[in-house]
C-alpha cells in the first residue's frame, strides 16, 4: 500500500520513469527540487492570480487590485504592465548577452586568438554577413568574419534606425512593426529603456508599456538570440539530424562520466571533442575506467546534441538526478537554468560541480574560468579532474537502464534541403502540404519544466494530440527533451501521426516532431515561418500562416520574452502550466490578447485548462486556414495530357 501511495506521488511529479526510479532509490538522501516544492507554495500575490505586487520603489512594496492602487496612484493594470515588461527585458536580457558573447567569440575566432576554435561555416558566414550588410566581395574569409562579428556586436549598442536583422522578416511584418513604432532601435537600448520607462512615476499606460516590452522581446528573437543561433551555426556547423538517445541511461557506469549543462555550446564542444583524444583515454584507463562518456543537460545539450550527436540525458528538472546518480564525476555549468542546490548536493556525492562563466559563481562550485584563449586547456584540465575523481565514487552507483532514441538538429537549412532535395531546396512542399491538407498547421511546442507541474506531462501530451491530427510540430529547449525522452522525436513515432502527417513524413524521411535546438534556437523558427511566407500560397504575413506557439510548462523569463517575439511577429501563443504573472489584470490580458490581435495579429495568453489551450489552439489554426481558404479538403485529381490541354490556368 505504502509503495503504491509513494509511486502516485511520483507519478504526479514526473512522467520521466527515470526521475522516477532515481527518487525511489535515492529520494530520501537528499531534497530536491519536487520536496522543495511541495513545502513551499507559490507566492499567489507574485504569480498574479489573486492580486498584484510593486516594489519598484521604497514605498512599497503595494500590493494592488482592480479597485485599489498603489500609494502613487498606479493601478494594477500599470504595476501588472510594468512586471511583465520588467520580466520580458530580463529574458531578453539572457538571450542577447549569449548572443554578444558569440559575436565577440567571432572576432576572436577571425584573428586566431580562440584556442581550438575555427571558422566551421563559412557558406553560413557568407549568409549572415549578407544580412547585416558586410561586404564579401572575394575577401579573405577572417576578414569577412572580423566585420561580421563588428557589425553583430554594433547591433548592441546601436541608438537610432532599426537593428538590421528585421530586414529577414516579411515586408508586411516590417510594416506593421514601423507603423506601430515597435522596430527595435538596437538590442541593448531597448532593454536599457524598459527598465526606464517601467522605474518608479515615468511610463503609465499599460498599453504603451506592453508596446516597448514588445519592442524588446523583437530585440530578442530577430536580434540577440538570431546572432546567438547564427554564429553558433558559423563556428560550431549548421545542425544537421543525427540519430542520438537520451535519459540519464547514457551515463555509463565503468567510464568516467562528464555532464555539460547550461545555455552555451563553446566549452562544452570542445570537452565532447577532447573526450575522444587518445592520450586522455590512455589516462582513464590508467585509472580504472574503460572510457570518458560526456553527456548533456538542458540547452547545452540540445546544442552538443546538434551537432555531435551528444547524449542529452535531461532537461530541466533532472539536473539534480544526474548527480544523485553517484556516477557523475564531473558536472560543468556555464549560464542559465542552473540550480543553485546543485552546490550543496554535489556535496553530498562525489561529484565536482565546476562552474566555467566569468558571469555565474554558485557557493559550493569550483570556479575554472573559460576565456576565449584557454579553451583547450581548460577542457583538458577539466576532464583531467574528471577521471581522478572516478576513484573517488563513494557508494554503488545507481544508473536508471532508461534510454530513448531521438533524431536531433534540424536546422532551417536542413529542412529546406530535407523537403526540396540537393538541388531544389525549398519550403514548397511544406507549403503544399499545408495548401492540400496533409499538414494541418505547424506549432511549436517550446519552453521549460516547471516543479510546479508533473515533469514532461504536458509537453508530451500535447504533442502526442496535435500530431495525430495531423500538425507537424517543431520543439526547442527543454521541451524537445521531453518529447526525445517520451519517443516521439523518431520516424518510428510516424505510428502516432495522422494519415495525412504521416504521408508527407514518410516521403522526406523525417519524424513528426523536429528537433529545431535550444532556446535562442527559437530563432530558427522565425526565420523558418519567414521562408514559408516568401515561398508563396499562405498568405503574405506571418500573421496569415496557420501555426501557433505553445510553452505548456514555462518556467523561466526567457519563455516570456520568446512568448512576446512571437506574438509581435504574428502568431497565436498560448502558455499553461503557471500563469503569467498579469492574470489578476483584466485590463492587461485584454491588451495581450484582443489588443495585439488587432495591432499585430498575435497574441499570448494563459490558458490553464490544457484542453481548452488545445482546442484553441486547433481552432485558431482552422480559422487561419478558412481565411487563406484552405480549409475544405481538396481530392487530388491525376489528369492525362488530354484533360491537361482543357486547363485554362494552370
Ligand atoms: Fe507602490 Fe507606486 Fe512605489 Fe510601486 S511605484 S511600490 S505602486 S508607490
Ligand atoms: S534550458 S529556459 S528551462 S527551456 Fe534552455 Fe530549459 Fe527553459 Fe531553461
Amino acid at each position: 500500500m505504502k509503495e503504491e501511495r509513494e509511486e502516485k506521488k511520483y507519478k504526479e511529479i514526473t512522467e520521466d520513469r527515470a526521475v522516477i526510479e532515481i527518487m525511489e532509490k535515492m529520494g530520501d538522501e537528499v531534497s530536491t527540487i519536487f520536496d522543495r516544492s511541495e513545502s513551499m507554495k507559490c507566492c499567489p500575490i507574485g504569480s498574479g492570480i489573486s492580486g498584484i505586487c510593486c516594489k519598484n520603489c521604497a514605498m512599497g512594496p503595494c500590493r494592488v487590485r482592480e479597485d485599489k492602487t498603489g500609494l502613487c496612484g498606479a493601478t494594477m493594470g500599470t504595476i501588472a504592465a510594468r512586471n511583465l515588461a520588467r520580466h520580458i527585458a530580463a529574458g531578453a536580457a539572457a538571450h542577447s548577452d549569449h548572443g554578444r558573447d558569440l559575436a565577440h567569440l567571432l572576432g576572436l575566432v577571425a584573428e586566431d586568438k580562440a584556442e581550438g576554435l575555427k571558422i566551421k561555416d563559412e557558406f553560413k558566414l557568407m549568409k549572415f554577413a549578407k544580412n547585416l550588410g558586410v561586404k564579401i566581395d572575394d575577401r579573405d574569409i577572417k576578414e569577412i568574419a572580423k566585420d561580421t562579428s563588428e557589425k553583430a556586436l554594433s547591433l548592441f549598442g546601436q541608438q537610432t534606425g532599426e537593428i538590421d536583422l528585421v530586414k529577414i522578416a516579411p515586408e508586411k511584418r516590417q510594416g506593421i512593426w514601423r507603423k506601430y513604432k515597435i522596430v527595435p532601435r538596437g538590442i541593448d537600448r531597448e532593454i536599457v529603456e524598459t527598465m526606464h520607462r517601467t522605474n518608479m512615476g515615468v511610463d503609465q499606460d499599460a498599453e504603451h508599456i506592453l508596446d516597448q516590452a514588445l519592442r524588446t522581446a523583437l530585440s530578442d528573437g530577430w536580434g540577440g538570440s538570431m546572432i546567438g543561433t547564427e554564429i553558433t551555426d558559423i563556428l560550431f556547423t549548421t545542425p544537421e539530424p543525427r540519430r542520438a538517445k537520451t535519459n540519464l541511461g547514457m551515463l555509463k557506469e565503468g567510464e568516467v562520466n562528464i555532464v555539460v549543462h547550461g545555455h552555451e555550446p563553446t566549452l562544452s564542444e570542445i570537452i565532447a571533442e577532447l573526450a575522444d583524444d587518445k592520450k586522455l583515454l590512455e589516462y582513464a584507463k590508467s585509472k580504472g575506467a574503460s572510457g570518458i562518456n560526456v553527456v548533456g543537460i538542458c540547452c547545452t545539450a540540445n546544442e552538443i546534441l546538434m551537432r555531435q550527436g551528444i547524449a542529452p540525458i535531461g532537461n530541466f528538472l533532472s539536473q539534480e538526478m544526474a548527480i544523485m546518480t553517484r556516477a557523475v564525476e564531473v558536472m560543468v555549468v556555464d549560464i542559465q537554468c542552473i540550480m543553485q542546490s546543485l552546490g550543496e548536493l554535489a556535496k553530498k556525492y562525489h561529484t565536482k560541480l565546476i562552474t566555467s562563466s566569468p558571469k555565474c559563481k554558485i557557493p559550493g562550485a569550483i570556479h575554472m574560468e573559460f576565456e576565449e584563449n584557454n579553451g583547450v586547456k581548460l577542457a583538458t584540465e577539466i576532464i583531467r579532474m574528471a577521471i581522478d575523481n572516478f576513484k573517488n565514487r563513494k557508494k554503488e552507483v545507481y544508473i536508471p537502464s532508461i534510454t530513448s532514441d531521438l533524431v536531433g538538429g534540424f536546422s532551417h537549412e536542413y529542412i529546406r534541403y530535407m523537403l526540396g532535395g540537393k538541388f531544389r531546396e525549398s519550403f514548397r512542399p511544406l507549403n503544399d502540404a499545408i495548401i492540400d491538407g496533409r499538414i494541418q498547421g505547424v506549432v511549436g511546442v517550446v519552453g521549460c519544466n516547471n516543479a510546479r507541474i508533473t515533469q514532461d506531462k504536458y509537453h508530451n501530451y500535447l504533442t502526442r494530440e496535435l500530431i495525430k491530427r495531423d500538425y507537424l510540430v517543431v520543439a526547442t529547449g527543454c521541451g524537445a527533451l521531453s518529447t526525445a525522452k517520451c519517443g516521439l522525436m523518431i520516424p518510428e513515432a510516424l505510428e502516432y501521426a495522422g494519415e495525412g502527417l504521416r504521408s508527407i513524413c514518410e516521403a522526406v524521411g523525417m519524424p513528426p516532431v523536429l528537433h529545431l535546438g535550444s532556446c535562442v534556437d527559437n530563432s530558427r523558427i522565425l526565420t523558418v515561418v519567414s521562408e514559408m511566407v516568401s515561398e508563396g500560397g499562405l498568405g503574405e504575413d506571418i500573421s496569415d500562416l496557420p501555426i501557433a506557439g505553445i510553452a505548456p510548462e514555462w518556467m523561466s523569463e526567457k519563455a516570456l520574452s520568446i512568448g512576446s517575439y512571437f506574438a509581435a511577429s504574428g502568431a497565436y501563443v498560448a502558455f499553461s502550466g503557471e500563469p503569467i504573472p498579469v492574470e489578476s489584470s483584466s485590463e492587461v490580458k485584454d491588451i495581450m490578447t484582443k489588443g495585439w490581435q488587432e495591432k499585430y495579429g498575435g497574441q499570448l495568453e494563459y490558458i490553464a485548462d490544457i484542453e481548452e489551450l488545445l482546442d484553441k489552439v486547433i481552432s485558431v489554426i482552422q480559422e487561419k486556414r478558412k481565411a487563406l481558404r484552405i480549409d475544405i479538403k481538396k481530392e487530388r485529381v491525376l489528369l492525362d495530357m488530354e484533360a491537361r490541354r482543357t486547363l485554362k490556368d494552370v
